[in-house]
């Protein structure tokens, strides 16, 4: 009797197994990032960002506008590493030393921190690389690149330990202004890493998507 209650609850678990992969194949998130910091920037940018799961694969899409020209741009996604709270894009309200311009740190306290890049390796984490988008003459790119969701669940709880992907709790970051961009020495930046590198210019938050 035991034999076959167990035999009829492990059919049920594999239904609903079943049922939980077909319904994860089509899931999808996205972004419309807003700019950021414009008129330091010089120009205003934008970008739509898809993360898209079916079965172990996350394909990143990000599509971006009004960037400086030949400049390679940061992106990440930004969240808190405790609790379960939401990130928020920041609002002039985040330039607390009132230089006129948000800094990467000043959006600590609304947006949480760097978790995961979108350059040619997400799973590794790396925040300071060379292999983030850089943007066309036209002030445009498009980044595109699938990996492990598997790989990178394991990566990003090695690194937040308790958290876990939660897309739907992040928003995703641009950054880069060109060098020679003339900012007060109130602007700052990450360790060792140039201020223009880290310059917010786009956040949007991510959202569930119909498609
Ligand atoms: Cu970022």
């Amino acid at each position: 009797m035991t034999i076959r209650m167990t035999a009829v609850t492990s059919a049920l678990a594999l239904i609903a197994l079943t049922g939980a992969a077909a319904q994860a194949a089509d899931t999808q998130w996205r972004a419309e990032l807003k700019p950021l910091n414009a008129a330091t920037a010089g120009s205003e940018a934008s970008a739509t960002a898809t993360l898209g799961v079916s079965g172990d694969t996350l394909t990143i899409r990000i599509e971006a506008s009004g960037t400086a020209p030949g400049v390679m741009h940061l992106q990440h996604f930004h969240g808190f590493t405790t609790g379960d709270g939401t990130s928020a894009c920041p609002t002039g309200a985040a330039d607390t030393n009132g230089d006129g311009i948000i800094d990467l740190i000043e959006t600590e306290p609304g947006a949480g921190i760097t978790m995961v890049p979108f350059h040619a390796n997400p799973v590794s984490l790396a925040i300071v690389a060379d292999s983030y988008p850089t943007a066309g003459a036209d002030g445009t790119y498009a980044y595109e690149q699938s990996v492990s969701l598997a790989a990178l669940e394991d990566a990003f709880g090695d690194a937040f330990p308790g958290q876990n992907l939660d897309f739907d709790r992040r928003v995703i970051f641009l950054h880069g202004v060109p060098a020679d961009t003339d900012l007060p020495n109130s602007v700052q930046s990450l360790g060792d890493v140039p201020a223009h590198v880290t310059l917010p210019i786009a956040c949007g938050t991510l959202d569930p998507a119909a498609d």
